[in-house]
């Protein structure tokens, strides 16, 4: 029987061309993906894993979610773009939608992460100066150490991280940091600049630092310290939102209502790139026509795309999913800990977010045990060499879970 050639690629092909065309500023795991579905990836020679890390919680709802999808081809067959010189039929229903689900007057659509923390942080900039009265070019920024808020030249300015900033520079002026979860550094700092300052930008759980969980009630007192000093406190949720935390957004844990909040990835379930700002008017109306703008920002496709990425989040309780299933992943986390504390140093998490710290034992490090989970089908991925980060799709269930936890416990009973 004459083999049916396929014009498919191998694994190997795939790499090999990266490797030679394309820029070296990734370091993937090896395995190359070509289909997924819900909490499933297929690998080109047709294996199945588990997805553990989500593309970085951008698709909460699960690969490929077919009411996204067809919301995407649907507008795709239909109109793209217009760009914002003409007004479009799609472009108001999202935004009223959008501004009604999160509690906001208003919305300023972007495309990715970082260009929704610029928007964010120019907004900031504009009403200190045109509404609290900053002095030209003083507004201070105040943001945590160990952020992680995108790879613009702005937002790595603000980073402490020598590889986000290395040879980068010069960087962006006015950005102070304060130790996370540290209320008296804030408050230090506010006294000393509030008057002065801007904003204070928060990721309310630290996803690139390892999920790092704040103590109970720090974002609460970090609002109300912002408010005393007149002081914006912008809510970067675009990883921690959108129920990955087991709440709507992990802001909703203390019930703190930021006075800007940004949101991307999950916002279009992975399928498309989607951010947002939203904020109340007197922030909102600084911004006048021609100040700010994307070409893409606020398309017809990002719109239909949003409305259902988060109908689709509320209609099947990913949020209430994410809580309850998160509870029963770090207990059995903290169950593996308990067997191998000379291979696991830490634990953390809240909702479908966790992150296990690894102990290298005889030069053998998290990236290893990443290597070992892909063989045993489920892919993650270890950030600041020593931290692996879970973050399942939010329509995992409970036992796609523990099929998941048995893999973790035989890997690191293995390791
Ligand atoms: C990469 C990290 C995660 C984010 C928060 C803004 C952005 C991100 C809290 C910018 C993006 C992504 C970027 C992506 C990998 C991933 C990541 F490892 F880089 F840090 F998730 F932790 N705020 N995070 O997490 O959004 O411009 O990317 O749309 O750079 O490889 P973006």
């Amino acid at each position: 029987m004459s083999t049916i050639m396929t014009n498919k690629i191998t694994a190997k092909q795939a790499i090999e061309l990266e490797d030679k065309h394309g820029a070296h500023n990734y370091h993937p795991l090896p395995v190359v993906l070509e289909r997924g579905e819900g909490v499933y990836v297929w690998d080109v020679d047709g294996k199945q894993y588990f997805d553990f890390l989500a593309a970085y919680s951008a698709v909460n709802q699960g690969h490929c979610h077919p009411k996204i999808v067809s919301a995407l081809v649907e507008q795709a067959q239909k109109l793209t773009l217009t760009s914002r010189a003409f007004y479009n039929d799609s472009l108001g229903e999202y935004e009223k939608f959008i501004t009604a689900y999160f509690g906001f007057d208003k919305v300023l659509p972007m495309n990715t992460g970082a260009e929704g923390v610029e928007t964010a942080l120019k907004l900031a900039r504009k009403w200190a100066y045109e509404k609290k009265g900053v002095a030209e070019n003083e507004a201070k920024i105040i943001v945590c150490k160990n952020n992680f808020h995108g790879r613009t030249i702005s937002i790595v300015s603000a980073s402490n991280d020598p590889d986000a900033r290395q040879n980068f520079g010069p960087f962006t002026p006015g950005i102070m940091a304060v130790e996370y979860n540290n209320v008296a550094d804030l408050e230090k700092t506010l006294n000393e600049y509030g008057k002065t300052s801007a904003a204070f930008l928060i990721e309310p759980i630290q996803g690139e630092a390892g999920v790092i969980v704040p103590d109970e009630g720090y974002l609460k007192k970090c609002y109300d310290l912002c408010k005393a000093h007149n002081v914006l406190f912008i809510a970067d949720e675009i990883q921690s939102g959108l129920g990955r935390t087991g709440k709507r957004l992990a802001c909703d844990h203390e019930g703190v209502h930021p006075d800007m909040l940004i949101l991307g990835k999950a916002l279009s379930g992975g399928t498309y790139p989607v951010s947002a700002v939203l904020a109340n008017d007197d922030i909102m109306l600084c911004i006048k026509p021609g100040q700010h703008g994307s070409t893409y920002g606020g398309n017809p496709m990002a719109c239909k795309v949003g409305i259902t990425a988060l109908t689709v989040l509320k209609e099947e309780k990913l949020s209430e999913n994410s809580e309850r299933l998160g509870k029963i992943l770090l207990s059995e986390l903290k169950a593996i800990q308990a067997s191998h504390p000379e291979i696991v140093k830490a634990v953390r998490g809240k909702g479908l977010w966790a992150a296990m710290v690894i102990n290298e034992k005889n030069g053998k490090t998290a990236w290893d045990v990443c290597i070992d989970l892909m063989n045993n089908g489920l892919l993650a991925k270890p950030t600041h060499g020593d931290t692996i980060r879970f973050a399942p799709p939010l329509v995992i269930n409970e036992e796609q879970l523990m099929e998941c936890v048995s893999i973790i416990r035989k890997v690191i009973k293995n390791f």
